[in-house]
């Protein structure tokens, strides 16, 4: 079967590297990302899994000088500790490289020669703030001023905190450099432009031809072309970024959304071990996934494709994934309000799987917001993780630890429950796959939530602790129902699963395909280990410690 599967390429929007991931970039993008390759993993499709650290930009190279960095040795840092963290929640990259890379350096100035050559980069002049004292252009955050349309002060010049807007470079009032605090004067300075709008009616076709993209997102851009889209300024001011490859922008560098997006490119044909021609076609001839949140749709839908399009050899993503942002009871989320959970806060409170489960339940595939509600979150694991997988599993294992010394008995005959069970581990496998193949996770892990009630009701009805007739049947049906949810709870919760499988003492457990779960994978004879309760309940107590997390100070 291995040699018909398509090659899947499968990317997670890469993190600034100057801040910790939190809980809303692992609902919308990590989580769904890890969900879909483990699940191919399962015989579907080879997979390979990439991400990165965006380690160029502005707002990097003030926080690196703060911080009294290189701003090499800064980047680093973050990057090992998202390698960390996310490792931790148990999503796992085949690479997690960076912007930085000479790989990636290399293919950006790959395309800037070659859209350059094929005309659809020029050369302007702009206006920028200039800092006399700094002898510097000041381009994005290193200007702070007052917000013109709200009127909050303090704030960077591409954008204001208080009220959301994105600001373009001079609309910001009294401008001051963010260094010295003096005002910093007007200076022309030539500049590299991309040609967007070249693009729009080839960006129009592939969004209007592509049945893949979610419709939201399409419709909402094609709006955008319509509106007429504007040439894309490219160029910083600054030393921190990848060089731009013509002799008289010397000083200059590309801006941090021309070169990271080509990453996921040069991440995942370096992750393929091919090189040249052939890690072009590897690219070519995979399915390409970018899984992003809702925030940079303009980007990755616009001067994504039309990069690539006006470089001619890559191909476009057949998938954008989209999802929402994350609202932490009920509010947006933010650094300086101190309203946000990382993953390293999670982590010191409760496990990996726990966080995993909420959130592929509350998470649609779509772009609409989601709420972290911690009383939700408790009900929900004791409820549904706790009180019906875990239950299940236990239970079962118990059972046959109790009564059979740990080793699987010979079934008798299937009668009407049995047969209602195997129907029901054929309906989770078949539905589980055509959702997750459809983008929904949510209601993925619901169906196989589904299979798990039942499987409660039948081991209840059994009752096979009563030892009357047909109590081996029912052992025998109970954990092997039990091996079939490990495989079907991987994608999800692979940490529970593990440790299912360890207890269940299945081998190889990862090499597994999905459909082989719809078959009884153990047989009479197998020897299990000890069981052991996969979960815990949530306490008031951890909600006090998540909480704290919450606190505007
Ligand atoms: N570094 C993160 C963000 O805008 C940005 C994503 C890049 S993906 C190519 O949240
Ligand atoms: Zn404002």
């Amino acid at each position: 079967m291995q040699g018909k599967l398509k090659n899947t390429i499968i990317t997670a929007a890469l993190p600034y590297a100057n801040a910790d991931l939190h809980l809303g970039h692992i609902a919308s993008t990590y989580l769904p990302s890890d969900i879909l390759s483990r699940y191919l993993r399962h015989g579907k499709a080879n997979v390979i899994q990439v991400c990165a650290s965006d380690d160029f930009g502005t707002p990097i190279l003030i926080a690196a000088e703060r911080a009294g960095k290189k701003p090499e040795d800064y980047v680093a840092y973050w990057r090992q500790r998202f390698e960390e963290d996310l490792g931790a929640l148990g999503i796992r990259f085949d690479l997690f490289y960076k912007t930085s890379s000479e790989e990636n350096v290399k293919l950006v100035q790959h395309f800037f020669t070659t859209l350059h050559k094929n005309g659809f980069i020029y050369p302007g002049d702009v206006e920028q703030f200039y800092c006399n004292v700094d002898k510097k252009f000041l381009p994005d955050r290193y200007v702070k001023g007052r917000c013109p349309y709200c009127g909050a002060l303090d704030q960077y010049s591409d954008g204001c905190e208080n009220c959301g807007r994105t600001l373009q470079p001079g609309q910001i009032l009294d401008p001051k450099c963010s260094i010295c605090g003096t005002p910093p004067v007007k200076k022309s300075s030539k500049h590299y432009f991309f040609k967007l709008s070249a693009f729009s009616d080839q960006l129009k076709d592939w969004l209007e031809s592509n049945a893949n993209l979610q419709s939201e997102p399409r419709n909402y851009v094609l709006n955008w072309i319509k509106e007429g889209l504007q040439d894309w300024d490219i160029t910083r001011d600054i030393t921190w970024g990848i060089k731009i490859p013509l002799p008289e922008a010397d000083g200059k560098v590309l801006y941090g959304w021309f070169d990271n997006h080509l990453c996921y490119i040069s991440t995942a044909i370096k992750a393929s071990g091919k090189t040249g021609k052939e890690g072009i076609e590897f690219w070519n001839d995979s399915t390409v996934y970018h899984f992003i949140g809702k925030d940079i749709v303009y980007h990755h839908y616009l001067f994504l494709p039309s990069m690539r399009l006006g470089e001619g050899e890559y191909k476009l993503p057949d998938y954008i994934p989209t999802r929402g942002f994350l609202l932490l009871e009920e509010k947006k989320i933010s650094k300086s309000r101190r309203w946000g959970i990382t993953i390293r806060d999670y982590l010191g409170v409760l496990p990996p799987d726990y966080i995993r489960f909420y959130l592929t339940r509350i998470t649609p595939y779509a772009q609409t917001d989601l709420n972290f509600d911690l009383e939700e979150f408790r009900s929900k694991i004791n409820n549904e993780l706790v009180a019906n997988i875990g239950n299940f599993a236990y239970r079962s294992l118990v059972l046959l630890d109790r009564g059979y010394g740990r080793v699987v008995p010979q079934p008798g005959e299937s009668g009407d429950a049995e047969k209602a069970l195997a129907q029901a581990r054929s309906k989770a496998f078949q539905e589980s796959s055509k959702l997750i193949e459809a983008g929904g996770y949510d209601r993925a892990l619901k169906a196989i939530l589904e299979y798990s009630t039942s499987c409660n009701q039948y081991l209840q009805a059994k009752a096979p602790w009563e030892k009357r007739d047909g109590a081996e049947t029912a052992i025998h049906a109970s954990v092997n129902a039990v091996a079939s949810l490990a495989l079907l709870l991987e994608p999800f919760l692979p940490f529970a699963s593990a440790e299912l499988w360890r207890q269940l003492a299945i081998e190889r457990p990862l090499s597994l395909e999905w459909e082989e779960g719809n078959k009884d994978l153990l047989r009479s004879g197998h020897k299990t280990l000890e069981p052991k309760p996969l979960f815990r309940k949530v306490e008031e107590t951890d909600l006090e410690s998540l909480r704290k997390f919450l606190e505007k100070k």
